[in-house]
């Protein structure tokens, strides 16, 4: 970097560096040395041989100006309860060269140090106002652009900015995912929302490029290049040596990512417009003329703290801060527009002032505007649901000639076939979701050639072709990071996990990341995706706890979640077209929970009876989300609420209960398990003398918790009631697991404790 020029006057030892990096900067352009120049051509360069011309530099520097007033604005009206976020951009306004070389339809993915991003690719559309946009994010205003007031992010709908979470690196994996999804959109002919060579942008911090979730975006990125797939995504890291107080070793960054083999590196210096400009260009036009994952290094300082709470002068030296301080992009930026001739220092102080004005007057604006202030207004955006719409898409039939040919002709259409088990009519309503959506994608670990390890996915790589179902590598993260991806560029990605346990490895990526988008973003973003989970347990004795995973209480309270459970194949077919109706239709994120024991299940009572196969649904059945499916509705005596394995179980208990005690026996399977259907639940509980909850889930947190809660809820706490539940354990292997699952005999038992 080029040392400043003019020496900083040395500051007295304060407490608020934001007013001290703010008089720095003042006092920085009013003792500026240099003679009077004259002004420079539009089109010249900035200073001798930059490849930042003069408008490219004014440009930029007054976006950083638009990034830095905003910090210092939010530090003063903190106080105040007029702004409610205070980290701040100060020394990474560098990264408006990124906004400025980037096109407003590259996706990006940014880190929350991006006000000079922001401010810059404001400028690609006109009629948009940074600053006013930025004033009503700070105040948490309803009229807030970005995400309605639900969060300070970065986000726009017209810029492709997709807003972020907090947690650091979670969103590089679908940032790669959409990079890929550009791509993969053409092979398949789904038309893109944004142009074909668009790129994405993902940056972050240097602490976070240590993050697990960012190390398998790069494994991922690599991973892909490495078979000349292309994967056009820049990640800029923005390099200031530090997260929060713990420093990155010296070099790190460079060291650990120079010489990556598929991951093409560029260094930028970010406190240096003049000097940075050249090489994030060359950065960008990499990415976009090889469509090679690339890596920018970009450098930058952190200044007046990790946030408005970091009290630096606490724990680091006025000396470290002060040298800190003295590497201010802005002050590069103030010496190199006097050194030109952009600006005189009059002229300079003037548009400081003038921005930092606007800045302070948008977010007395922002202050006045309307709040939240509802529930109702706050969960608005969270899950949509139109139930009419979705019930038409579900019931849509595919065409008839794509079914026959996906069929293998129209004499083997799945519902003309004899009743069958569960994998097989999973296996039949993947092909026909495919068949009806051509811009459905099946992926995940070994669901291509092979068909899965329970072969449900069997045949759609060979009727659906690889760009269309593929094997993914062996990272969940990645997996649901990619689907992400592929719903942000408007397809419909139905990826596979394996076992249910390992949905826990990257549960992050559905419970933070997916299922937040609409909430975070005011419903201007969706990314519906339809998620296939290979769960539960009663494998006759396979696998152990890992394959035999019993606790969906990670997925119970996930906001906007829906997940389904099908207990029988048929309900399954018609589960899954309401799924991908709520993805298509409302954008929801979906979860589907595949019970591994009821796969191949194709006997009820005896051996050879063939009563748990059923009929395939003609393809203009659906199911409505919420709604369960009730044995022997007329019955009273004892009413089971279970789902999943529990429903034959329940089954067969009841046959023994009507011998034993003469009753009649209902069993309700919920088939939803969320959200939980709380009226239909206390609607099946109204006319029940006694109640059983058969939950295979572990006792605590449990969907058997949901169900008693909606039964007391609705003033039937006085029925008779028993559960029959998972013990809170981990599964054993072989025979030993039923010590820890529900069985009929504890079914069976409990219900005596009712009579
Ligand atoms: C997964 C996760 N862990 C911890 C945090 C808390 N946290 C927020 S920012 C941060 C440091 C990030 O440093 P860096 O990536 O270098 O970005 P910088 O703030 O320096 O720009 C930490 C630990 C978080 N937000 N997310
Ligand atoms: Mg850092």
């Amino acid at each position: 970097m080029n040392a400043v020029k003019t020496p900083i006057p040395a500051r007295q030892k304060g407490f608020n560096r934001a007013e001290i990096v703010d008089a720095n900067f003042t006092e920085y352009v009013r003792t500026w040395q240099g003679g009077a120049r004259a002004k420079p051509r539009d089109d010249a360069p900035v200073l001798p041989r930059s490849a930042c011309t003069v408008r490219d530099f004014r440009e930029l520097f007054v976006s950083q100006l638009i990034s830095r007033h905003l910090d210092l604005m939010a530090r003063v009206l903190r106080v105040q309860n007029k702004v409610f976020y205070t980290i701040g951009s100060s020394g990474h306004e560098g990264n408006a060269m990124v906004a400025r070389l980037t096109r407003h339809t590259d996706p990006a993915f940014l880190h929350y140090r991006s006000g000079a991003f922001m401010a810059e690719r404001f400028r690609k559309l006109p009629g948009m106002d940074p600053v006013m946009d930025s004033a009503l994010s700070f105040a948490a205003s309803a009229e807030d652009p970005a995400s309605g007031g639900r969060h300070k992010v970065w986000g726009s709908r017209p810029l492709w900015v997709l807003p972020q979470t907090s947690t650091i690196a979670s969103h590089l994996p679908k940032a790669l995912g959409t990079a890929i999804a550009i791509e993969q959109a053409q092979r398949i002919g789904h038309e893109l929302p944004v142009p074909k060579d668009s790129i994405v942008v993902c940056s972050f911090g240097d602490a976070s490029s240590n993050h697990a979730t960012a190390q398998t975006a790069f494994n991922a990125a690599g991973w892909t290049a490495y078979q000349r797939l292309p994967a056009p995504v820049l990640f800029v890291c923005e390099d200031n040596g530090i997260g929060i107080s713990v420093k990155t070793p010296s070099g790190w960054i460079a060291n650990n990512f120079a010489d990556r083999k598929d991951l093409d590196y560029f260094f930028a210096d970010g406190l240096d417009l003049a000097e940075g400009y050249a090489q994030v260009q060359r950065a960008v036009a990499h990415c976009r003329t090889t469509r090679r994952p690339t890596f920018l290094h970009l450098r930058t300082t952190r200044l007046t703290g990790h946030a408005g709470t970091d009290f630096e002068i606490e724990w680091r030296s006025f000396e470290e801060l002060m040298a800190l301080e003295a590497t201010d992009p802005l002050l590069r930026s103030a010496a190199i527009a006097l050194e030109s001739g952009v600006y005189t220092p009059d002229a300079l102080l003037d548009e400081y002032e003038a921005i930092r004005k606007r800045c302070f007057d948008a977010a007395e604006i922002a202050d006045q505007r309307p709040k939240l202030e509802t529930l109702a207004e706050v969960m608005q955006p969270l899950a949509p649901y139109t139930p009419l719409a979705v019930r038409a898409e579900a019931v849509r039939v595919p065409d008839a000639s794509a079914r026959a040919k996906v069929f293998d002709g129209a004499d083997k259409l799945p519902e003309k076939l004899p009743a069958r088990h569960l994998a097989l009519q999973i296996n039949a309503a993947l092909h026909d979701l495919l068949a009806k959506y051509p811009e459905s994608l099946v992926f995940g670990e070994d669901v291509a050639q092979k068909g899965g390890v329970y072969t449900v996915t069997k045949g759609l790589y060979k009727a659906f072709k690889g760009a269309r179902v593929f094997n993914t590598l062996l990272d969940e993260t990645t997996i649901l990071g990619l689907a992400q991806g592929y719903a942000n560029m408007g397809m419909l990605p139905i990826p596979e996990i394996q076992y249910l346990a390992y949905f826990h490895n990257a549960c992050d990526q559905i419970r933070g990341e997916a299922a937040s988008l609409q909430f975070f973003s005011n419903d201007q973003y969706r990314n519906p995706l339809l998620v296939r989970i290979a769960s539960l347990g009663y494998q006759k004795g396979f696998g152990g706890h890992f394959h035999n995973d019993n606790s969906i209480a990670a997925l119970r309270d996930v906001p906007g979640l829906v997940v389904g459970c099908p207990s029988r194949g048929d309900d399954a077919a018609t589960m899954l077209r309401t799924l991908a109706a709520l993805c298509k239709v409302d954008g929801r994120v979906c979860a589907f929970l595949e019970p591994i024991a009821l796969y191949m299940t194709k006997d009820l009572y005896a051996h050879g009876d063939g009563q748990w196969q059923f009929d395939y649904p003609a393809p203009d059945e659906a199911m409505e989300l919420g709604e369960g499916r009730v044995y022997h509705d007329k019955a009273k005596d004892l009413v089971i609420f279970t789902f999943g394995n529990g429903v034959p179980m329940a089954l067969r208990a009841a046959r023994t209960l009507e011998k034993r005690h003469k009753w009649k026996v209902r069993v309700v399977d919920l088939r939803w398990l969320v959200p939980l259907n709380d009226r239909f639940i206390v609607e099946q509980a109204k006319s029940a003398k006694r109640i059983l909850v058969l939950d295979e889930g572990r006792k605590s947190a449990g969907v058997g918790e949901g169900i008693i809660t909606a039964i007391v809820e609705g003033g039937l706490g006085a029925t008779p009631l028993e559960r029959v539940v998972g013990a809170d354990t981990y599964t054993p292997l072989a025979g030993a697991a039923l010590l820890v699952l529900p069985g009929e005999a504890d079914v069976v038992a409990a219900a005596g404790r009712l009579a």
